[in-house]
């Protein structure tokens, strides 16, 4: 196997015998993110294709996302960190219902590399904890992600207590359940604020920053 091809297959065959070698030797010719977005992303789609297809059980797919969250952790400190004042507060969360944390988690990195202090709620947030997280910490916007189709349905629901609370600041959403289709009018067409879609983690910090100019 190629040294992508062995990246990808950690991941997909959730193990970690080797990885940390391959992963520095990638780090020769490749920055830290793009081998999370190339080889390691290309071997979660096909995990996540292999669970489709019911050749994986919960608890293998549980396994790849021990070794892409020990890779991630072990390129973090290689990333590179701009040397900027704080651009701003943003807080996160994976909606109410859904565990996924992974990408959200990514978001969390790339953001407070590029001068963001980030409040991470953690996963399965449901909207009273985010708003009384929100009273509490002040932020300058709300990230929220999710990955199960139903987690689009939750981000509405999150938007409209949002509204309620009377809270308006800008809400960034992103995560595989949604696609660009989700604009503010989908999500949150009452929502006073700023509603904005990010395919991914260096998207998100692209809506950070223009929100925060
Ligand atoms: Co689950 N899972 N999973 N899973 N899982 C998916 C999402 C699924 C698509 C797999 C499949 O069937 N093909 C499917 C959803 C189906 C659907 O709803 N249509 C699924 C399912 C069904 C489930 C369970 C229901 C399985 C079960 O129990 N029977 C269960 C759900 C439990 C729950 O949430 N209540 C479940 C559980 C799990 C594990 C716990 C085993 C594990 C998660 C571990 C963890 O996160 N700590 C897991 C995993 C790993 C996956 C797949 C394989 C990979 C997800 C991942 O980490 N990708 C996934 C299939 C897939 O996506 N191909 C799948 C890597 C990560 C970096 O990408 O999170 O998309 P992602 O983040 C991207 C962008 O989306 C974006 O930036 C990142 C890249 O830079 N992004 C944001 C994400 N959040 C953002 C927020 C932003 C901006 C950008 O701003 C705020």
């Amino acid at each position: 196997l190629t040294l992508e091809e062995r990246l990808a297959s950690y991941v997909v065959e959730g193990t970690k015998e080797g990885l940390i070698p391959d992963l520095n030797e990638a780090m020769l010719t490749k920055a830290p993110l793009d081998i999370i977005n190339g080889p390691l992303m290309t071997g979660m789609s096909e995990v996540g294709r292999l669970f489709n297809a019911n050749e994986l059980i919960v608890a293998e797919v549980l396994q790849s996302a021990e070794v892409m969250k020990a890779s991630v952790n072990h390129l973090e400190p290689f990333m590179e960190k701009a040397d900027s004042a704080v651009k701003g507060t943003i807080m996160l969360a994976t909606v109410k219902g859904d565990v996924h944390d992974i990408g959200k988690n990514l978001v969390e990195i790339i953001l407070s590399n590029n001068g963001y202090k980030i409040i991470n709620l953690g996963i399965k947030v449901p909207p009273d904890q985010i708003i009384a997280a929100f009273h509490r910490e002040k932020p300058d916007a709300i990230g929220l992600s999710g990955l199960l189709v139903k987690s689009a349905q939750q981000m509405v629901i999150t938007a409209q207590d949002l509204k309620s609370a009377g809270i308006d600041v800008p809400i960034l959403v992103g995560g595989a359940a949604l696609t660009r289709k989700f604009t503010k009018t989908r999500i949150a067409p009452e929502y006073e604020g700023v509603v904005l879609y990010a395919k991914d983690a260096m998207d998100g910090l692209d809506i950070a920053n223009k929100l925060s100019d």
